[in-house]
């Protein structure tokens, strides 16, 4: 089954569907906060999806449907105004400190991680909201969102690996942005929140920073 614009109110609704395809203009999901599954989720240029608070799992796992979800949530978050075209979420007018996660489940502690009457398994992709920084999707930003960032800092990476800006590469713009909300949580839950690490002291962050600055270097220098 295949949902295109015209039929928008018959989709809010928890049932899997085939595919979702938006065609123009915009297609807002419920504010609810409900989960959605798809097989796959098509955006054509200069159309939108705005996913509201709904956690939206995409079964094609596939290294091309992952990159192109990735450069649709680039063109909405447009340099971090949130204002362009692709896939978004109007609920980060409401809360800046908000963007749109996208993952590999296998990626942030596989399907089993995920409480969801959706058939899921770990190749699956799931684009949330989330605080900016949130790499590992529970939430919040903390210390192992800091260590996901820390281990890719200066190489590619992707929202797991810290980059939260979606230009494709974990630098200091994904740090500023996970420094900014560090400690924050309960936007919203997409994953089981593990054992909450414990919140450092500001100090400590600086001290990490610093720690990043020499290991950066230490890398250009090989
Ligand atoms: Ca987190
Ligand atoms: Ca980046």
């Amino acid at each position: 089954m295949i949902i295109r614009q015209a039929l928008i109110t018959a989709i809010d609704g928890p049932r899997p569907l085939a595919a979702i395809e938006v065609d123009a203009g915009t297609l807002q999901l419920g504010q609810n906060g409900a989960d959605g599954w798809v097989g796959t989720l098509q955006v054509v240029d200069g159309a939108t999806l705005d996913l509201g608070a709904r956690r939206m799992f995409v079964d094609d796992g596939s290294v091309a449907e992952f990159d192109r979800l990735s450069s649709l949530i680039a063109t909405a978050r447009h340099g971090g105004a949130w204002d362009g075209a692709g896939i978004t979420s109007s609920r980060i007018a409401l809360d800046p400190r908000a963007a749109i996660g996208l993952v590999r489940l296998s990626e942030v502690g596989g399907a089993n991680s995920v409480s969801s009457s959706f058939p899921l398994d770990d190749s699956a992709l799931l684009l949330a909201l989330v605080p900016a920084g949130d790499a590992t999707m529970d939430g919040g930003v903390d210390l192992n969102d800091f260590t996901s960032l820390a281990s890719s800092f200066g190489g590619p990476g992707n929202w797991a690996r810290g980059d939260f800006d979606y230009d494709g590469l974990v630098g200091l713009n994904d740090f500023t942005a996970l420094a900014a909300n560090f400690g924050i949580s309960g936007i919203t839950s997409p994953i089981a929140k593990a054992n909450a690490a414990a919140v450092p002291e500001p100090q400590l962050l600086l001290a990490w920073f610093c720690g990043l600055g020499l290991l950066l270097r230490t890398r250009r220098h090989h």
